[in-house]
């Protein structure tokens, strides 16, 4: 496979997102949701609206990461050799994404609208596996009606764009769509309200047929959303970090 990342460019976002559809395989697509669904139970963290995996583990307090191979089922082919190719960390510090979250959502689950934070570098590539979902994109001042807990949004308001991402796709969002706004994926058994009026990726997708009656009914949906730590601890100061030594 080839990417362009010029043709990927989703255009209402200005430059700050883009889309390909077909990024990963059938084949990859089933293997990447069995090396999911095999890890030990206790990778998973259970949250009342979705599941996840930390790879390669958790940041601590002050937003570090201990430095620490991804597994290969999550590099090889996606970060290497395809976001090499595609060149989309290349000018983050460390070149290359060392942080992965697997998200599970079943039917009716979501994420209330957040931003990702200062931790990483903004930028995060997000690989869709399973099922269709549409991520909103919401403007991070509050209008009237938001309510704030906790730095998460709690939004009446409507989304400013909706991406539909597909099962074996590709997202990557920047620059100040990262920093200036918010996402999130409603706690639903369906999206609606689809079509080129309203999904602002409508033109890249890989099949508009299952949409063109407006509405998807959701299935377990997983997603593996790549990003760079800024603060990175090497192993040989890992005692500091827990606060073994001085
Ligand atoms: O599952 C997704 O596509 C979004 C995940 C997300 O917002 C996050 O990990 O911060």
């Amino acid at each position: 496979m080839s990417y362009d990342l010029d043709g990927a460019r989703i255009a209402p976002l200005s430059g700050d997102a883009f889309y390909i559809s077909d990024f990963v395989s059938e084949d990859e697509e089933a293997w990447l949701m069995h090396k999911v669904q095999s890890a030990p139970l206790p990778r998973w963290t259970h949250l009342s609206h979705r599941r996840l995996q930390t790879w390669p583990s958790a940041l601590t307090k002050t937003n570090t990461l201990l430095s620490s191979p991804l597994p290969s089922w999550l590099t090889d082919p996606i970060i290497s050799p395809r976001f090499k190719e595609l060149g989309i960390f290349a000018n983050a510090p460390h070149s290359t994404p060392n942080h992965v979250l697997v998200n599970e959502y079943q039917p009716g689950q979501g994420i209330m609208p957040h931003e990702d934070g200062a931790a990483y570098y903004p930028l995060v590539a997000t690989v869709s596996l399973g099922a269709p979902i549409v991520l909103d994109i919401y403007e991070k001042n509050p209008r009237e009606g938001a309510e704030e807990t906790d730095g998460v949004m709690d939004f009446h308001g409507r989304p400013r764009f909706r991406i539909l991402q597909e099962r074996r796709s590709l997202l990557i969002m920047r620059g100040k769509l990262y920093t200036d706004s918010l996402h999130g994926i409603a706690e639903s058994t369906r999206d609606e309200d689809l079509g080129p009026h309203s999904i602002c990726n409508w033109d890249l997708l890989r099949e508009k047929a299952p949409y063109e009656g407006g509405w998807v009914m959701r299935e377990t949906r997983t997603s593996l959303t790549y990003r760079d730590v800024l603060k990175v601890a090497k192993m040989g100061n890992t005692l500091k970090f827990l606060g073994g030594t001085k």
